[in-house]
């Protein structure tokens, strides 16, 4: 049987990946540093909870690293687990660094030493392209990280592609585009959108407050893209992919797309900080801009070329933008509801 061990099971991507390889006949062993019931409320929303061996794993500690690969001895290790949020990395650069960049090459020093035979995932980022040198960006794009996140991840990244030359592992990255769900963290910008907006719908009127509205992302479902992970780990050879969309919006455009979702048209008045967005039939503002929630170094644009996942994996997204926006807009309605029955 396949034994798979994923760090960061909790988050969206882990809950996801879980359900997938569940699915797949896998078993399981669900790793984060953390063990406290509340934390796998995707894993419980998608039934798979009680499927997973949870265990404690915190990529800060090698022996801890060290053993549970020893113990468990899995097939495939896929690294999710990070500190994932662009904007505290520049709060924490340091820790970001240590769990990031020498988080992976603890596990790849453990695969190294105890069996190198196990298969490894590394959850490489388009915010590696950062201050971009082409589009769109692809396996050959030169890498130009603006964030402590993605200067740890190309750490990462290299050192994937290093044990893979020097040692023979099986280890991968995927280089993943922003991806999304319904099950997104509050903290990045769709969810956060999302779900203020369902707010408003249900009679909310503090008005949405973002940062740079003008940066775009390449933006795809989530479920779509761990099966490429998963793909990634079957192939004859170990090679590095980008999984992407091709398609670029900006955050002005989510925003006007999680609006039209409840029939509500934006308009835009002013520029920069005192840029406001007004619902287009009665005047009421639906959105302001703070200096808060911009960083100091900006990734402008992204967009990917996923040609060589298609044409070797034979992976291609399956859901679009406009789709990605209604999921995440049906589900945070309903959510908001049962909170309202709650209180
Ligand atoms: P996520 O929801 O933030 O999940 C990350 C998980 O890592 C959390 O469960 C977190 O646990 C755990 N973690 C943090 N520090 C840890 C540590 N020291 N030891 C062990 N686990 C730790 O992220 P995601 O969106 O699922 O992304 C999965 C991976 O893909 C991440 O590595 C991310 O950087 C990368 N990635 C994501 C995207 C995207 O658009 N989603 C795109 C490219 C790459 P806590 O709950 O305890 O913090
Ligand atoms: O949603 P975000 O925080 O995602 P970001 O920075 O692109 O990072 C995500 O995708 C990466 C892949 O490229 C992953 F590696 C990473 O782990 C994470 O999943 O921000 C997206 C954009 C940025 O340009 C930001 O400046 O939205 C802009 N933005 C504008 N207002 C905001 C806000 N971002 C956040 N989080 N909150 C705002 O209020």
């Amino acid at each position: 049987m396949k034994k798979a061990l994923i760090t960061g099971i909790n988050g969206q991507d882990g809950a996801y990946l879980a359900k997938h390889l569940i699915d797949q006949g896998y078993k399981v062993i669900g790793a984060d540093r953390r063990r406290v019931d509340s934390l796998s409320w995707r894993l419980k929303r998608l039934g798979v909870d009680d499927e997973v061996e949870h265990i404690y794993l915190d990529l800060l500690e090698f022996s801890n690293i060290f053993s549970v690969i020893r113990k468990h001895q899995p097939t495939e290790i896929y690294n999710l687990g990070a500190q994932s949020f662009v904007a505290a990395s520049f709060d924490q650069p340091i820790l970001t660094a240590d769990i990031d960049a020498i988080g992976p090459l603890r596990i790849l020093e453990a695969i190294r030493v105890i069996d190198p035979s196990i298969k490894f995932y590394q959850a490489s980022t388009s915010e590696m392209f950062g201050l971009v040198t082409s589009s769109p960006q692809s396996e050959e794009t030169a890498f130009y990280p603006r964030s402590p996140y993605g200067v740890a991840k190309l750490y990462a990244h290299w050192i994937v592609k290093n044990y893979r030359e020097s040692y023979g592992i099986y280890a991968c990255s995927g280089i993943l585009f922003n991806h999304e769900s319904p099950f997104r963290g509050l903290e990045f910008v769709t969810k956060k959108i999302t779900n203020h907006v369902a707010k408003m719908h249900l009679g909310n009127k503090t008005p949405l407050v973002l940062g740079n509205l003008d940066a775009k992302r390449d933006w795809g479902f989530a479920a779509d893209y761990i099966e490429g992970m998963h793909l990634m780990l079957q192939q004859e050879q170990a090679d590095d992919y980008v999984l992407a969309t091709g398609t670029s919006k900006s955050i002005r455009e989510f925003v006007e797309m999680s609006f039209n979702f409840i029939n509500k048209e934006v308009r835009w008045e002013g520029e920069g900080v005192n840029e406001k967005g007004f619902d287009a039939k009665t005047n009421e503002i639906l959105v302001e801009v703070s200096k808060e929630f911009f960083r100091p170094a900006e990734v402008h644009e992204l967009k990917g070329d996923y040609s060589k996942a298609q044409k070797e994996l034979g992976w291609q997204p399956k859901t679009d933008l406009k789709k990605l926006v209604g999921l995440m807009m049906e589900y945070d309605i309903e959510r908001q509801k049962e909170e309202v029955k709650l209180v």
